[in-house]
């Protein structure tokens, strides 16, 4: 028998946006033990403990290898050819009886992690020509990228915090401790925040929790939830009363200050204290702390994003951080500089709009060509011309994650087919009719595209798939259901695919006047790029072709992914450096600090302020660091130890409502009711009760042999479709009214 062979291999961590560098020791077949890449540009050797279970995940024996189809009710194995087969007779003959309209889409979180979530999905989304486009971004970013897109012209400009630089670092509704961070790719946020606090700066987290991130900050502020947007408006008055406004030189391209002075001037500190459960002095003092420091980055997510405010909220951490001469500049908010080619942005266009069109139950406008997945369910139940009857879903698990998941379970059960693009057969996936399961993320190699674009720092880093795979790959299978919704047929060779990214990602660039490639011939670059298999060889083009890129020859030096993939940990770029106004792409070409949707909705903001507030409790969520979404509770040891789905409840209102420590209520909202028991704790400010999301494992028809030993109960039951921030379709998933009721049958 031949020796084992031993190896370390390199690679990003694809799980969550901290992008950390893995090192990955190899004995023959399998990996005896994986742990930070301490050599890694970035992340220096930091991991946390689902990192480290990525080969779990490869071993899980419940991770599918073969297609599943359902027969009788019941998923059985098939070979690809047979589901691929099953999908064309099934689903084409809807699209010919119904209309291109009655196939809709979801796309989940994992599909930003992935590169072929970044390169296939697009052609895909195009073959199937369908309005009814969804994704986890109604349920997370999307007000971050509508206000971006509003004032700066693209929803993928988005400022980033200098965590490495800042004298003062202000984070709202985020808990990097647990997540990691997000719309901040800073592997181990937590020593970046200590080396702030080393280095005499100061951490203020605003937060309805104490959480591990509130506790390690230098102060902590309880807000009532959902009043974020109130905060920051009201920090933007202070300023302006205090004389403290000051853009630096960025009001050589700026418009809109004289607007935005003037629609904050009625929400006075003193006006929205009480609803935000902060005084008046105090929201001061923070507006003047900010403005005075000798530089401060201000931060928010998911807490102040899944609100109905949230793309307010978004905007207005932006106002601040400009108002306050910290945007685009050192120790401020940044705007990173990936080494990949950006999709072609330029001023002087018709601006980012939105509700070009509308969908077709309840109206909402289209974001970013998508419509928000709280109103999934409606297409689906809604019956009339362009009802939704086919879904495919991509990396998604909306059952779990998605507002009045009940009702969109209840929907998902009656399409007359359904295709899953995942790993699992779960709580989403069980409703489809053909499974098809990519390979796990060892087998697949990765670049990140999109968190190389959000990171404090710029960096970039490939890794080569550490095990070769047996099935094809994501790219392979997303081309496949491209060829067939196009019409080719399940038979058609998916590198046409592929021949045709590269020609299209190419063609832009030769025809260019501005592009050092600008006349040369499409094939000699091609031939080039191919040296690389799909996808490495689009990579290789959008590296070449960026900012730091070879220019195929034309720029010596320059990055290419081959020279990127000859440093196995990663390449530094050095620290995040002005990019205004060069990055602007609005019509002015100028920063629109009050763009009219954001004036328009300040009217909004005042109503809901006049009327009056409810003072029953109000649901918010909470992240772990072993968990990720709703989709790596089958490893084993991400879920030992104490049952984690458990409602915080403070020790007044336990009392209050006659609760005890471990006891079982029922939790109900205006959506649904689920049955959970209570933990008592300190650390959550009184009024407000806290629920993580992505539980909920005990549906029957999963083949989740873990995860239903560990089920939990789905907060999502709770959350409420109709309740949502209407600028950018986003769900409010924080701030749901609930009551307590007894469990005990009466
Ligand atoms: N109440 C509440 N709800 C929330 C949130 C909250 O804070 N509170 N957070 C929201 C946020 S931020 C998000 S991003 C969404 C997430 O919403 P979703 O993306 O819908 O849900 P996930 O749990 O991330 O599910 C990911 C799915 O992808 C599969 N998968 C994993 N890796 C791969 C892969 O490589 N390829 C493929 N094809 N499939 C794969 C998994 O098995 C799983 O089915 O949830 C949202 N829901
Ligand atoms: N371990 C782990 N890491 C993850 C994920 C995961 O599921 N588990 N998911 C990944 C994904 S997809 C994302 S998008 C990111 C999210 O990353 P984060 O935004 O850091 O997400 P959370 O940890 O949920 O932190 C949100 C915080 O907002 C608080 N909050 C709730 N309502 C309000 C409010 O109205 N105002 C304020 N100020 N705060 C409020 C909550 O108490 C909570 O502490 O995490 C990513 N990383
Ligand atoms: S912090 Fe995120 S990227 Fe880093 S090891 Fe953990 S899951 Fe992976
Ligand atoms: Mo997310």
């Amino acid at each position: 028998m031949a020796e084992a062979e031993n190896r370390i291999a390199h690679r990003t961590c694809p799980l969550c946006e901290a992008a950390c560098g893995l090192e990955i020791h190899v004995e023959g077949e399998k990996v005896s033990r994986i742990r930070g890449d301490k050599q890694h540009v970035l992340s220096h050797g930091f991991v946390c403990p689902k990192g480290v279970s990525l080969d779990r995940l490869h071993t899980d024996p419940d991770r599918l290898r073969r297609p599943l189809v359902k027969r009788k009710g019941a998923h059985v194995e098939v070979d690809w050819d047979e589901a691929y087969a099953e999908i064309e007779e099934r689903m084409l003959p809807l699209i010919e009886k119904y209309g291109r309209n009655a196939v809709g889409i979801y796309l989940g979180n994992p599909n930003v992690h992935n590169q072929a979530g970044y390169l296939y999905v697009r052609p895909l989304i195009k073959s199937l020509a369908t309005r009814n486009i969804y994704s986890s971004s109604t349920v997370d970013q999307i007000p971050r990228q509508v206000s971006s897109g509003l004032m700066f012209g693209s929803p993928f400009t988005m400022a980033v915090p200098d965590l490495d630089h800042t004298d003062l670092l202000l984070l709202l509704g985020t808990n990097p401790f647990e997540s990691n961070g997000s719309l901040c790719t800073a592997p181990d946020f937590p020593g970046r925040i200590r080396a702030i606090q080393a280095r005499g700066g100061r951490v203020i987290v605003v937060d309805p929790r104490r959480t591990r991130t509130a506790r390690a900050a230098d102060d902590h502020i309880f807000i009532r939830p959902g009043t974020d947007s109130l905060l920051l408006v009201a920090m933007l008055q202070a300023i302006f009363e205090e004389g403290l406004a000051d853009v630096g030189a960025l009001g050589k391209f700026l418009n809109g200050v004289e607007e935005i002075a003037a629609v904050v001037s009625r929400f006075a500190p003193e006006r929205v204290a009480d609803r935000c459960g902060i005084p008046a002095p105090r929201i001061r003092e923070l507006a003047v702390e900010v403005a005075r420091a000798d530089s401060a980055a201000i931060h928010g997510r998911i807490g102040i994003h899944t609100c109905a405010f949230g793309t307010l909220a978004s905007w207005a951490v932006d106002a601040l951080s400009l108002l306050t001469g910290n945007l685009d500049r050192r120790g401020g908010s940044m705007f990173p500089r990936a080494a990949h080619s950006p999709s072609i942005v330029s001023a002087g266009g018709s601006g980012f709009q939105t509700g070009r069109w509308k969908s077709r139950v309840r109206g909402l406008p289209e974001v970013m060509s998508e419509f928000p997945a709280a109103t999934l369910a409606d297409e689906i139940l809604t019956p009339g011309e362009g009802q939704m009857r086919g879904l495919v879903s991509v990396a998604g698990n909306p059952v779990l994650s998605t507002p009045d998941a009940g009702r969109l379970d209840e929907a998902l059960a009656q399409l007359e087919f359904m295709v899953s693009v995942d790993i699992y057969c779960n709580e989403t996936s069980r409703h489809a009719d053909v499974i098809l399961p990519p390979p796990s993320p060892l087998e697949r190699s990765h670049y990140d595209v999109v968190f190389t674009t959000l990171a404090v720092r710029n960096f970039a880093h490939y890794s080569p798939a550490v095990f070769d795979s047996e099935g094809p790959s994501e790219g392979e299978i997303l081309s496949k259901l491209t060829l067939i919704f196009g019409g080719q047929g399940a038979g058609a060779d998916p590198g046409a695919i592929d021949e045709m990214l590269l020609r299209g990602l190419l063609e832009g660039h030769v025809a260019d006047e501005e592009s050092p490639v600008f006349g040369r011939e499409i094939e000699e670059l091609l031939a080039v790029a191919k040296e690389h298999p799909a996808p490495d060889a689009m990579l290789d083009v959008m590296i070449r072709m960026g900012p730091y890129g070879d220019a195929f020859g034309s720029r010596a030096d320059g990055l290419s992914i081959g020279k990127i993939a000859s440093h196995p940990h990663g390449i530094d770029l050095g620290p995040l450096e002005p990019r205004l106004p060069e990055l602007l792409s609005t019509p002015s070409a100028r920063i629109e600090l009050a763009p009219p949707a954001i004036l328009a909705d300040f009217g909004r903001l005042d109503a809901a302020l006049s009327e009056g507030d409810s003072s029953g409790l109000l649901l918010v969520g909470r992240r772990d660091i072993r968990s990720n979404n709703s989709w790596m509770h089958n490893i084993g040891s991400l879920v030992s130890g104490k049952d984690r789905c458990r409602l915080h409840l403070h020790p007044r209102d336990a009392a209050s409502h006659g609760v005890a420590d471990a006891e079982e209520i029922l939790l109900v909202s205006r959506a649904g009711r689920i049955q959970v028991v209570v933990e008592v704790t300190e650390d959550i400010m009184p009024g407000v009760v806290s629920l993580p999301h992505g539980w909920g494992h005990d549906r029957p028809g999963t083949r989740l042999g873990v995860a239903q030993a560990h089920a939990g109960v789905n907060s999502n039951v709770l959350t409420d479709s109709e309740r949502m921030d209407p600028l950018s379709g986003n769900a409010v998933l924080n701030g749901i009214p609930v009551s307590i009721e007894s469990a005990r049958p009466s």
